[in-house]
């Protein structure tokens, strides 16, 4: 795969790649390397428009991480107690040949939906994200996983809103005039959004944020608004309670484009300023002016990431907030509009990748979901006794649940079990592996060819590997490919290549994917979705046209309204006197979710608790000193940082750490709850209630 590197005058070979970590902003990367075909440096590609010849902190260092000495490079068996993390080398044909057997085994005693795969978005690349993975589990008739552990919630919300999961251009920003980034760290984690920010405010724009941190973002903002955790429902109903009392909505739009508007009107009665001021922590007058000014400035963009919705009420609070432009006709406006996502723009054909037809033949129906944010429950078995039989096995790529999951102590306790038979592949050792009975070596995005879509931008991408894999490493394509073989499954699409894969995925009739191929993609390496013609911005919703069933925005006032979250001020009044403190743990700027917790400047960040003063004095604690953080649940140690980060009554620890490193072993996941979302299925990390003591250890 790799073309020889002739290179008489020593310039550095160039070779495209594109970043494949979870980030809205899939950048296109560009890989420098030496006569000996190692790369030497990783840039951002400058004639990608939304790239813009820069990669982030974390990512422009990827390549310590690529030739990091602790790379897993072989195959290995377990050797010592599940947990300890001690391995022994074997050959890819041994534990291929064992895993396929195993696997055979526990379907034939249990049934195939006793196997469970668990994935996220290690790789967002579509091959070895949902491709051969998903064709082998279908054909196997293992349970399916319900992929809900980041965005499902704030998914539904949107869809429930817009119809769609897509909004605004990036490249439409810079043309706004006010930009609101609602729980949206743009410079830690959607930071090629910036620089269409900064032209935008160099033209006038103001730039706000709504967020209960100050972090890097809100302290470059104009203004920033700290709001309660989990209280944005009650913030976009006072924002909507001005806009409607004051008529500065756009009449006409309302009338084109939306339903239910009277009702509305009627519901937000309910949502006074004083009302919303005393729910969200914001005051009053902020709020009436926030509202008008979002209200009659043109064009106005809204920037909401996922913050808001890892709390109870999540999709609820997305709701709301992105029925703010169709009051406002703010999606008329090059520059107006809102963003969460733009994913769904990407109408592949998905069914062809993924195969799910095939458990039919198995099964004769579809296999059982399993929701990944119930990992605790479901490997403790407490749910698995009423939708079939237990998880005897559990295949994870593309994840490290043993931190990212919330209840760890109950998944450590699942990942403990004797008679669990897990399979982990991986690029390096990290608290699930620790669990593996069999633990794979994964190849990196530098290494393989994989399809990318986007979820910040329309840009599709294609990238070849541009380094060898190292060692006796494998992509996820080839892993699955392979034990298929070996379980027998001959149906021809085990025996696709990445290109066929491609092409399937690129065969849609949707206009947005209409005509583009792999040959394009060759070419060009990313291309604009045909969302709207060339150099024309892509307003998706400024004549209507959203995808709900009656193609309006549909307000449904019936079922709008705010409840706190259980776990918050306003919430549960016994668990409120134990737990006193509302935690949030957001993404760390440098890391990305625990990709790099081995950094040990990564693990200090994210064994820090920002705590205000008057907590913190009231509990005798100052910064540096170790804390003790807890709940029914579990508890964690972590360093107290006391600062103006967060305001009384909220403490934050920057996610995500691994367990491994912490001397106690755990991490702030050990604290989150499994109460899911109001709907999507979603994980609550941001709906938590804890207590804070200073710790004599
Ligand atoms: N550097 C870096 N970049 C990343 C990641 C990473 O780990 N690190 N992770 C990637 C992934 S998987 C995702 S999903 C995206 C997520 O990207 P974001 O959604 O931007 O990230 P979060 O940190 O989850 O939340 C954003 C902000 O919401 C705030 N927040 C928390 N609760 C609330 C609330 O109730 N209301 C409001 N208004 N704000 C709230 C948090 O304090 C945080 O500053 O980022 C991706 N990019
Ligand atoms: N407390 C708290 N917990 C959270 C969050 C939070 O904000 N706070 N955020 C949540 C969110 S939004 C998300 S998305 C999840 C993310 O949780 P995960 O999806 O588990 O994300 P990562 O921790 O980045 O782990 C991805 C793993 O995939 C591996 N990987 C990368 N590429 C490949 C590949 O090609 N093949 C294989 N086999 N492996 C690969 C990487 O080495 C890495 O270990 O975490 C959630 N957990
Ligand atoms: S993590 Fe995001 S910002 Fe960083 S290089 Fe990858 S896609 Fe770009
Ligand atoms: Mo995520």
């Amino acid at each position: 795969m790799i073309r020889p590197c002739y290179n008489p005058r020593n310039v550095p070979e160039i070779r495209h790649s594109v970043c494949a970590l979870d980030c809205p902003d899939a950048c296109a990367v560009l890989v420098s390397i030496d006569g000996d075909g190692k790369a030497t440096r990783l840039r951002g590609d400058p004639a990608h428009p939304v790239t813009r010849g820069f990669l982030c902190g974390k990512v422009a260092r990827y390549l310590e991480r690529e030739y990091s000495p602790n790379r897993l490079l072989y195959p290995m068996r377990r050797a010592g107690a599940k947990g300890e993390g001690r391995f022994v080398r074997v050959a890819w044909d041994e534990a291929l040949d064992e895993i396929a057997a195993r696997l055979k085994a526990i379907a034939a005693e249990f049934g195939p939906e006793a196997i469970l795969p668990y994935s996220y978005a290690g790789t967002m690349g579509l091959l070895n994200g949902s491709g051969m993975d998903r064709r082998f589990f279908h054909r196997l008739g293992a349970s399916r996983l319900d992929r809900t552990i980041c965005s499902s919630a704030g998914g539904a919300g949107l869809i429930d809103a817009l119809g769609f999961r897509y909004g605004t251009e990036p490249e439409q920003f810079r043309h706004s005039k006010l930009i609101i980034a609602w729980g949206a760290n743009v410079l830690g984690t959607n930071v090629h959004l910036w620089p269409f920010i900064v032209e935008a405010r160099r033209n006038g724009a103001r730039f706000y944020t709504i967020d209960p941190r100050r972090n890097r973002t809100g302290a470059a903002a104009d203004k920033h608004f700290f709001i309660n955790p989990g209280s944005d429902t009650a913030l976009a109903l006072g924002m909507m309670h001005v806009i409607v009392g004051e008529r500065l909505y756009d009449a006409d739009y309302i009338a084109r484009h939306t339903t239910g508007f009277a009702e509305l009107a009627q519901r937000v009665i309910e949502y006074p300023s004083e009302r919303a001021a005393a729910l969200t922590g914001i005051a009053q007058e902020e709020i009436v002016a926030l509202a008008r000014e979002y209200a009659t400035t043109r064009p106005a963009a809204i920037r909401l990431n996922y913050g808001v919705q890892r709390s109870e009420r999540g999709a609820m609070a997305v709701r709301t907030i992105a029925l703010l432009p169709a009051l406002t006709g703010s999606w008329k406006d090059v520059g107006g509009g809102l963003q969460l996502s733009t994913s769904q723009a990407f109408h592949l054909n998905r069914a062809g990748l993924e195969r799910a037809d095939l458990q039919w033949r198995v099964l004769g129906r579809e296999a059982r979901i399993l929701n990944m944010s119930l990992l605790g429950q479901i490997l403790n078995n407490a749910i698995n006794e009423v939708t079939g039989p237990p998880v005897k096995a559990l295949v994870v790529y593309n994840s490290n649940p043993g931190a990212i999951a919330p209840n760890q102590n109950a998944v450590r306790r699942g990942l403990q079990r004797g008679d669990l038979f897990t399979v982990v592949l991986e690029q390096f050792q990290n608290d699930t592996a620790d669990y593996a009975d069999f633990l794979l070596p994964a190849t990196t995005f530098l290494e393989h060819t994989d399809l990318y879509l986007a979820y910040g931008h329309y840009y599709l991408q294609l990238a070849r590997p541009a380094l060898a894999p190292p060692g006796e490493t494998k992509s996820n394509v080839e892993v699955f490919r392979a034990l298929a073989a070996r379980m027998g499954f001959d149906d021809a699409c085990f025996g696709d290549s990445e290109d066929d894969m491609i092409r399937t995925l690129l065969a849609s009739d949707h206009p947005f994917v209409r005509g583009i191929t792999l040959e394009d993609l060759e070419r060009e390496r990313f291309v604009r979705l045909r969302v709207a013609p060339a150099g024309d911005p892509f307003l998706p919703f400024a004549n209507g046209g959203f995808g709900t069933p009656s193609g309006k925005c549909e307000f449904r006032a019936e079922s709008i309204g705010y409840t706190p979250p259980v776990e918050s001020r306003f919430g549960d009044e016994s668990l409120r006197a134990r737990f006193p403190l509302e935690l949030i743990s957001p993404k760390h700027d440098d890391n990305m979710n625990s990709t790099f917790g081995d950094r040990p400047e990564n693990d200090t960040a994210t064994a820090t608790l920002h705590i205000e003063r008057s907590d913190a004095a009231a509990r005798g604690i100052g910064t540096g000193d170790r804390v003790r953080v807890y709940n029914d649940r579990g508890s964690c140690l972590l360093r107290a940082q006391v600062d103006g980060v967060v305001r009384s009554g909220v403490v934050c620890a920057p996610s995500v750490r691994w367990a491994r490193m912490a001397a106690d072993q755990r991490s702030v996941n050990a604290l989150a709850s499994e109460r899911l979302t109001d709907k999507g299925g979603g994980p609550t990390f941001y709906s938590c209630l804890v207590q804070v003591e200073k710790s004599g250890d």
